[in-house]
């Protein structure tokens, strides 16, 4: 069936008038849906089922989360509609529509944000810290164990280090003699990837409920206010730690350039938008965070920069299996950046700790 018949399935208030590829994502396909002679419009998507094969699990995630954060937001007399993704079932009432071995969903879209691809103000960056923070403090009380995990291991960064050298033992498209540089980067820092796992397993770190993609336009901002409003692509929340979501955060908001920049030199890791970032997630999250999570914050960044590095590295070893791609190598330049701005992190982490402190509200 094809997208314009797919879209008929769904609840939508009105005609369909216009049905556009929408967004940057790299993993499922999101269709942004116009309707005749009405403002409101629609977001549609394709879920990926061959990375979330449990898309019912998922899809229950989804419900349940969106559904506790509406209520929180109702409570405080903000509009839900705005501040949290409302999914549009289908027209016999379920929350998602499968064909054959396709799923997809139906939410309403929020008008009149933005999302960023590349931050360049220290304001809107400190509110999507705000945001997120506070994303995780309203989680705090959901029952974790309603949720199922979605993909197992997701920021495992040990069991994403193992993954990469068997993907290099393997090498199947024969693309190892073209990354020399890139598997003696993973490999000379191979004592840090277990840091966070091991904390976690320890009990030195609290396992929460956590978003575990918080890259930057993954968050709507208000066009007018620059407040981060609506935190969005939730597929893979489940139990996991603070630090992969600030991590991811810090990868993707303190790149001085796109995640897929070919000319390095562009590339730098911006220590005043990760001031900013870190005085809003510590002001959002209040004091649910401990004294344990502070002190790892700047490694985080480092070690979740590292781990994204080395997912598309091992994509582009195995032949893009996992990542949209526009061309052969571009899994490797988004390697690329991820290590320059490990390395940028690296030099900067004593200045990134006094931050963290500083911080502290
Ligand atoms: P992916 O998993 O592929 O990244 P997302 O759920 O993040 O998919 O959606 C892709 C893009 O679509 C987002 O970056 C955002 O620009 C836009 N988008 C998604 N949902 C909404 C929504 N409810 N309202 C407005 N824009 C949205
Ligand atoms: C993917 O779905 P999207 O584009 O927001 C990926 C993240 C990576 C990110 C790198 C489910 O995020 O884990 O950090 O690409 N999502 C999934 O840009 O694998
Ligand atoms: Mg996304």
């Amino acid at each position: 069936m094809d997208v314009n018949n797919i879209a008929k399935m769904f609840d939508f208030d009105g005609e369909i008038e216009s049905i556009n590829p929408y967004g940057e994502g790299h993993i499922n396909d999101t269709f942004l849906i116009g309707i005749k002679n009405c403002e409101k419009k629609y977001i549609l998507q394709r879920l990926n089922t061959k990375i979330f094969t449990n898309f019912s699990g998922l899809m229950n995630n989804i419900l349940k989360v969106t559904e506790y954060l509406r209520a929180i937001v109702k409570s405080e007399s903000k509009d839900p509609s705005r501040e949290c993704l409302t999914l549009i079932p289908t027209k016999s009432g379920e929350p998602y529509y499968v064909n054959g071995s396709d799923c997809w969903r139906a939410y309403l879209f929020i008008k009149d944000t933005v999302v960023y691809q590349v931050i360049d103000s220290p304001a809107v960056f400190e509110n999507t810290g705000e945001a997120f923070g506070k994303f995780i403090s309203r989680l705090d009380e959901f029952d974790a164990s309603t949720l199922c995990e979605v993909i197992p291991n997701f920021h495992n960064t040990l069991d994403r280090y193992n993954k990469f050298l068997t993907s290099l033992k393997a090498d199947k498209v024969k693309r190892a003699c073209t990354a020399e540089c890139e598997i003696e980067f993973v490999n000379k820092r191979k004592n840090i990837v277990s840091a966070i796992v091991s904390a976690l397993d320890k009990g030195e770190l609290p396992l929460r409920v956590t978003h575990n993609d918080t890259k930057i336009n993954n968050v709507l901002i208000d066009k007018y206010t620059g407040k981060a409003i609506c935190i969005i692509d939730l597929d893979t929340i489940m139990p996991g730690s603070l630090l992969y979501d600030f991590g991811d955060s810090i990868r993707s908001g303190c790149n001085t350039a796109h995640e897929d920049e070919k000319d390095l030199s562009k590339v730098d890791f911006d220590i005043t938008l990760y001031e900013a970032y870190c005085k809003g997630f510590l002001r959002g999250i209040g004091d649910k965070i401990t004294q344990k999570e502070i002190d790892m914050l700047h490694l985080s960044a480092i070690i979740i920069t590292l781990e994204c590095g080395i997912r598309f590295l091992t994509d582009y070893l195995d032949g893009d299996e996992y990542f949209k791609i526009a061309y052969p190598e571009h899994n490797l330049i988004r390697c690329r950046t991820q290590f320059k701005l490990v390395e940028r992190m690296e030099k900067m982490s004593d200045e990134m700790i006094q931050i963290a402190k500083k911080c502290r509200p």
